[in-house]
């Protein structure tokens, strides 16, 4: 289970003030009263949104304002309410109230909504105020306070697969061609700090929930490098596609990178130890056209026989192959998912 979180401050809108203007015509110095309301300022309302995926976006942007609502003016005018402010958010969030705790919105449902911070109020106008007695009241009142809170955000989603390589062998954009998430791509290690999810989606009622992971390198199990934090998440997906670079530039051998990270994936844990995995060779456009098949033909050979797995090839960057891996994974994970629950679900979430 991944939990995505953002911390944000929010602002509702004041209520506009109420007029307090009182009519003068010709030959009637008082004509009375005729200040309108104010209008009502805006909400904070959180809902729900089967098309976002992450808390991302609160990230990047930690605050949110309602509009305040207009002054009321003369001619008994009413002035114009503050526009709501919508906050979209994945299914499976939930919205604290960041200082004291209090859970203020359990979103389950697309279209759910709540009010998490209301507008103030509109004022009364001068108009409200007049009476029998009290023939020309310059009495208003203000509109209501706007509300100001910070709200902490959660997101737990399980991810079906998990991808797990060195770093550098093509992770983050195996996310990025195949789902919507847009982690950072780089051409040097340790480029993803912490685990990002992205959602594939095969066929209308197909989806995976895909964690790109920081990069594993050897000792991981004992705290070297980033990944040792992150392998207790990789225990919490169901299987793990295992990103290895078919044509490392330093000439490496790919079997020798998925020996290194089997083995502190199971020094890690037993589970982890057992966890099901497809292999993919990946970057297979970097290999020369020319000797391209009996190359991958003999990689393929040498995992059979010297790994027990056999190995899909695939491009992040040119998209071959990439299907197969989906489909693969997508399999892989129901049987793991009938082996484990009573009732398979079709779908995540
Ligand atoms: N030619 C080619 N380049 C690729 C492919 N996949 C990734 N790359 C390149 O390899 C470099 C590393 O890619 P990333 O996706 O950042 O690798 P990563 O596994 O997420 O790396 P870390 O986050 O550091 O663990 C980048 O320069 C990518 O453009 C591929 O299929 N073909
Ligand atoms: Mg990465």
């Amino acid at each position: 289970m991944f939990v995505d979180t953002a911390i944000i401050s929010i602002r509702s809108g004041k209520g506009g003030k109420g007029s307090a203007h009182l009519l003068r015509l010709k030959g009637n110095a008082k004509g009375g009263p005729d200040g309108g309301d104010g209008g009502k300022g805006g909400d904070i309302v959180v809902v729900g949104d089967p098309h976002v995926d992450t808390l991302i976006q609160f990230g990047y942007r930690p605050h949110w304002f309602a509009e305040d609502g207009e002054a009321g003016s003369r001619k008994s005018c009413a002035g114009k309410a503050g526009s709501d402010c919508v906050l979209p958010v994945p299914l499976g969030s939930q919205i604290f109230d960041a200082d004291t705790d209090e859970l203020l919105a359990d979103i389950t449902q697309p279209g759910q909504r709540a009010l998490v911070a209301r507008g103030g109020e509109g004022g009364l106008g001068n108009e409200h105020f007049k009476s029998a007695v009290h023939q020309t009241p310059i009495e208003s009142t203000p509109g209501g306070p706007a509300i100001e809170r910070r709200l902490r955000m959660e997101l737990c989603l399980i991810a079906d697969v998990g991808l797990v390589g060195l770093p550098n062998a093509g992770k983050s954009t195996f996310l990025r061609a195949t789902t919507r998430a847009q982690p950072k791509v780089a051409d040097y290690p340790f480029t993803t700090l912490a685990p990002q999810l992205g959602i594939a989606d095969l066929t209308d009622d197909r989806r995976l929930v895909i964690a790109d992971l920081p990069g594993l390198i050897e000792g991981a199990s004992e705290g070297h490098g980033l990944g040792h934090d992150f392998l207790k998440h990789i225990e919490r997906t169901r299987v793990i596609v295992h990103v290895l670079d078919a044509a490392p530039a330093d000439g490496s051998d790919p079997l020798d990178s998925h020996r290194t990270i089997r083995r502190e994936l199971a020094e890690f844990s037993d589970h982890l130890a057992r966890t099901r995995e497809i292999v993919v060779l990946n970057k297979i456009d970097l290999i020369d056209p020319a000797g391209r098949d009996a190359h991958v033909r003999d990689l393929i050979a040498r995992f059979e026989v010297e790994r027990g797995v056999r190995p899909l090839i695939a491009s992040g960057a040119t998209k071959e192959g990439v299907r197969q891996v989906l489909e693969a994974a997508w399999d892989l994970t129901r049987r793991v998912r009938g082996a484990t629950e009573a009732t398979p679900r079709q779908t995540q979430r």
